[in-house]
């Protein structure tokens, strides 16, 4: 595919969970070169430095929900510099756990709304990340951010969505670890779903390709959502969350170079790096190969395919 203007958003949003250390994700990834990985393949790279939060009262501690006014802070944000960047170029969110996506698809809908094309968005986790605010039972809001964006719960103090992402145009590959309400409340909607035991019976390219086609069809925008977790943590394990029986290093590149070749993407999200638990680099490195890969790293070219069908 051309060369497109990569725009790397830092956002170290460490308040969807309690375990901390995800703030050094942007950083972890500037180090492992993710910059000039996508300078070597073509690209223009700008670095636009770390969000901060909007203005926001101190949270006290108490009720379930843990750090909610910062975390609709970073929405706010977040939501403005996800827009914003899209006018100008691909961003490429370098989280910052997975409750930056309140954010980012938020602003990145704003976007698709605004050029009047249909947004979808891929999924890439190990968990759904379906809580509402009253169904969490984590009070972890890294486990809410697609039940608010597809705007299915009511998310009392965060910004409205007004333009929410049909639950038909998301789809999760990856899941092994899905909580009793979240599997109940995907279940009366559209969401495709795709768990581990789908890809080992299917293979991870056909769920994937079927997707990419619907998105073709409709000549839609495509957010991607990289979830560290969606590997396996034999091989990624700077993350909080670990559930074994993940995604392979090879069918992260297979993913990652079949969405490539689709030349569909237009953002993308890399989530819940914790370069705290990681060893020596290795979960970021990884992390920066799938990226590149996903933008235009290849051993061979191959006949294009053509999602336009
Ligand atoms: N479902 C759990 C919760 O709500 C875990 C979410 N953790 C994640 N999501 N890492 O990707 O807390
Ligand atoms: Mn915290
Ligand atoms: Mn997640
Ligand atoms: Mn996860």
């Amino acid at each position: 595919m051309s060369s497109r203007h990569c725009i790397l958003v830092g956002a170290p949003v460490d308040s969807g969970k309690r375990r901390t250390g995800c703030l050094m994700g942007p950083d972890a990834y500037r180090t492992a070169g993710l910059a000039q990985a996508l300078e070597s393949l073509g690209h223009t790279v700008e670095d636009i430095g770390n969000v901060t939060p909007a203005p926001h009262a101190p949270d006290d501690g108490t009720g379930k929900l843990h750090e909610p006014n910062l975390t609709r802070a970073w929405t706010e944000s977040l939501s403005e510099a996800a827009e914003a960047a899209m006018a100008r170029g691909m961003p490429i969110f370098l989280g910052g756990d997975h409750a930056l996506a309140l954010g980012t698809v938020h602003g990145v809908a704003n976007h698709a709304a605004t050029v009047g094309r249909p947004l979808f968005v891929l999924w890439l986790d190990a968990h759904s990340d379906f809580h509402s605010l009253e169904s969490t039972e984590t009070g972890n809001l890294h486990g809410c951010p697609v039940r608010y964006f597809t705007n299915q719960a009511r998310f009392d103090n965060f910004p409205p969505v007004p333009n929410p992402v049909p639950p038909e145009n998301v789809c999760m590959i990856g899941l092994r670890s899905v909580d009793t309400p979240e599997r109940e409340a995907m279940e009366q909607v559209g969401i495709h779903r795709h768990d581990m035991r789908d890809i080992d019976e299917n293979g991870i390219a056909r769920p994937l390709t079927a997707f990419l086609e619907k998105v073709a069809a409709q000549n839609g925008m495509l957010h991607v959502s990289l979830d560290v977790d969606f590997l396996d943590p034999s091989v990624a394990p700077a993350v909080g969350t670990t559930v074994p029986g993940g995604a392979t290093v090879r069918e992260g590149h297979l993913v990652c170079e079949i969405l490539h070749d689709s030349g569909l993407m237009t953002s993308m999200d890399l989530v819940e790096l914790n370069p705290f638990l990681d060893e020596r680099g290795r979960t970021a490195h990884l992390m920066v190969d799938l990226c590149a890969s996903a933008m235009g790293r290849r051993v061979f070219d191959r006949p294009t395919r053509s999602y336009n069908t």
